[in-house]
């Protein structure tokens, strides 16, 4: 084994719908976790794996931090984010070009208190008109903690990812790689699966959909390697809220099932027969058994 190999945990976290997934899927260089306009689109903790000749990044994605925590469904979210941060090696804290909130800091000193060190990106920088904004947006941010780097980035744009890859490897410690080279993910493709569905609920459903949806696997055969048969549930909170994922003639099920199809068939390489159903289960998001039965919470 090369002497100066490196090898870490990298935990990305910050408020919801910073981009933290969207980078991540970037520097895996494939999509393990699912991005949307919708903040807290990510609900459990995902890892990417980065395997360099002299390197492995370990990603750790997280929900966005967030403080409503009334819900069963919102504690174990948050609960996730925070139990991310025992035992990495570095933490990304992400913010977007908007810049810090009460509730931003907040969630930064939750993070600072772990005492791991944090790194600040500070993502979408492409949407900043005028760019002589991020000076003051700098200097507010190393006021507030002694960051190790504070680098702007757009995860959007950013077409090279080896300067940003580099300055994260600074940061790790030596050591051998912890996973087979070949691995991007600690998830399942059955998990990915039924994340491209629920993203797919995300996009063309927008506000409409209440979070209290949930997607369950009932069918994932693979006997066919090259043409996989996927039976999923998408689980919702109230029978009104059937006919709005089902849509006029079940158009729009049919549209999300067309493209969680082709996202699937994108990131497997494989072909995919899927097939979409849509049931209620009452009060989902309240019951904590039921919230774990659906994998939440699970490390
Ligand atoms: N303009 C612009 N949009 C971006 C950039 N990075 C991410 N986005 C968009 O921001 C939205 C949120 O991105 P996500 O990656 O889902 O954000 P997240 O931080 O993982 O969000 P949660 O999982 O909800 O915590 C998506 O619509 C992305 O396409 C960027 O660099 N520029
Ligand atoms: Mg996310």
């Amino acid at each position: 084994m090369n002497q100066s190999h490196r090898f870490g945990f990298i935990t990305f976290a910050g408020p919801p719908n910073a981009g933290k997934s969207t980078l991540i899927n970037l520097l895996v260089g494939r999509k393990i976790s699912i991005t949307s306009r919708r903040p807290q689109t990510t609900r459990h903790r995902v890892l990417g794996i980065k395997t360099l000749p002299d390197a492995q990044l370990v990603f750790v994605d997280t929900p966005g931090l967030h403080h409503d925590e009334k819900k069963s469904l919102n504690r174990m979210i948050n609960r996730t984010a925070i139990n991310s941060l025992i035992d990495v090696d570095l933490v990304v804290f992400m913010i977007d070009h908007r810049g810090w909130t009460p509730a931003i800091v907040k969630s930064l000193r939750q993070v600072i208190s772990r005492g791991v060190p944090v790194m600040l990106a500070i993502n979408k920088i492409d949407t900043l008109k005028n760019k002589s904004r991020l000076l003051p947006l700098i200097h507010e941010s190393t006021n507030l903690h002694d960051f190790v780097e504070i680098v702007p980035i757009s995860a959007r744009k950013m077409e090279d990812t080896s300067d940003f890859l580099n300055t994260l490897i600074s940061h790790l410690p030596e050591g051998p790689p912890g996973f087979p080279a070949e691995q991007l993910s600690d998830r399942s493709d059955r998990f990915i699966a039924s994340e491209l569905v629920r993203e797919q609920t995300f996009h063309l459903l927008g506000e409409e959909l209440p979070y209290e949806s949930a997607v369950e696997v009932t069918r994932f055969d693979q006997s066919d390697p090259d043409y996989w048969k996927i039976d999923m549930v998408i689980w919702v909170d109230k029978e009104s809220q059937k006919s709005i994922v089902i849509g006029k003639q079940g158009a729009r099920l049919k549209i999300i099932g067309t493209r969680a199809r082709s996202a699937m068939e994108k990131t497997f390489g494989t072909r995919i027969y899927l097939n979409l159903w849509v049931k209620h289960r009452k009060g989902w998001a309240d019951n904590a058994s039921i919230v774990k039965s659906l994998g939440y919470g699970e490390e």
